[in-house]
């Protein structure tokens, strides 16, 4: 492109924090775009929007001081909700439409939303192309602050009490997520209607819901702006995978379905701690934390040298194994492990989830997982 087009063409980038699918929405529906479609402090008057192609549209926007300026135009291309190519000329007084431009949006879906771009080209000078500019920066700041008021909230249904339902709640502390815990009884009614087999967490959001607690926590990591806790490099990824696997289905069903268990949920016929299991497992939980305390020992994180959701994933669980004697005294007595657990403890995300005391309770009384 040579510099004199590049000096008529406007281009904008920015990652908003909504799917494509809705911020189309926001492009293509007269009721939507009057909350954005002008610099702030200026309204407008949608007269014609009709986002089809060859469909025709025409605003006016209106100025704090009265004045007003009405632009109109054809769309070229309507491919939701990916691209809009659609015309654009001032009219003047008499509703003449003066120099003809272009402009394109695109909507590709990245984590944290979608990464919006426009291109607004075929101005007659640079000084037009800049008051453009201008112009649009404004109305697309205004574009996002209406696309982040219009995201819902999500909503995890769980319990603290459960090491999945706490691990998915530190991921949006993390990233800073602003979420509703509901708080449920184990098997609920909620959890019934979306998780097959009833477990907790579960995740509402809008229209979308998801069961299984990797895949919410993939889910708000994509979904969301804010940190990363799923890595992006292929080793990096694979490890996470790797430990949240091992943890899954090894060190927690070792730690607690099996050791803590025999605790709070123990099979005796008079409810009191199983030490037989107790006594069995004891050993197989300081093999497991000899295990962990051996992946923290190089950079005091699971993955690389950073805190991914592996970590996250891993330390609900450290944290209730600790509350039998067994489990604490083998965490204790970990090196690296026991370090890791201390520094990592005092992150907010933890903190901010800290589960009430006392056990999961299963509706209908029983207490029940951890
Ligand atoms: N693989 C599931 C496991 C969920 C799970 O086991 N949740 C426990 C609480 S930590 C539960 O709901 N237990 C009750 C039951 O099994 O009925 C996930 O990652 O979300």
């Amino acid at each position: 492109m040579s510099n004199e087009s590049d000096a008529c063409t406007l281009r904008l980038e920015r990652l908003i924090a909504v799917a494509p699918e809705e911020l189309f929405v926001l492009w293509t529906e007269p009721d939507q775009l009057v909350k954005w479609w002008a610099p702030e402090g200026c309204t407008c008057v949608v007269h014609d929007f009709d986002a089809r192609p060859d469909g025709h549209w025409r605003i006016s926007m209106c100025g704090p001081d009265g004045t007003q300026e009405t632009a109109s135009g054809i769309f070229r291309v309507v491919e939701r909700p990916r691209r809009l190519v659609f015309t654009w000329a001032w009219e003047d007084a008499g509703g003449r439409r003066g120099h003809e431009t272009e402009v394109t949006a695109t909507f590709e879906p990245t984590p944290g939303g979608t990464r919006f771009a426009l291109v607004h080209e075929h101005f007659e000078s640079r000084p037009v192309r800049d008051r453009h500019d201008v112009g649009w920066s404004s109305a697309v700041q205004r574009l996002e602050n209406v696309a982040r008021s219009s995201m819902p909230k999500p909503e995890i249904v769980g319990s603290l009490r459960s090491t999945y339902t706490r691990a998915v709640c530190m991921v949006c502390e993390e990233k800073g997520i602003e979420y509703a815990l509901t708080e449920v009884l184990l098997g609920a009614p909620e959890l019934q209607a979306i998780h097959p087999l009833g477990k907790m967490p579960v995740l509402r959001h809008g229209d979308f819901s998801l069961f299984e607690s990797k895949a919410i926590a993939t889910y708000l990591d994509l979904t969301f702006p804010g940190l990363r806790v799923f890595p992006s490099e292929p080793r990096l990824i694979a490890l996470t995978e790797q430990w949240v696997s091992f943890s899954n289905t090894v060190v927690d069903v070792i730690l607690i379905r099996t050791y803590l268990m025999a605790y709070i949920a123990p099979k005796t016929p008079d409810g009191s701690p199983d030490r037989r299991a107790i006594t069995e497992m004891a050993p197989r939980v300081r093999e497991q934390l000899g295990i962990l305390d051996r992946a923290v020992a190089g950079t005091g994180y699971l993955v690389g040298d950073q805190f991914t959701f592996a970590d996250i994933n891993l330390l609900p669980i450290l944290d209730r194994v600790r509350l039998a004697p067994e489990g604490a005294d083998a965490l204790s007595a970990t090196t690296h492990l026991a370090s890791y657990y201390e520094r990592h403890s005092s992150r907010p995300s933890f903190k901010r989830t800290t589960p009430p005391p006392g056990p999961p309770r299963r509706s209908g009384g029983t207490p029940r997982s951890a």
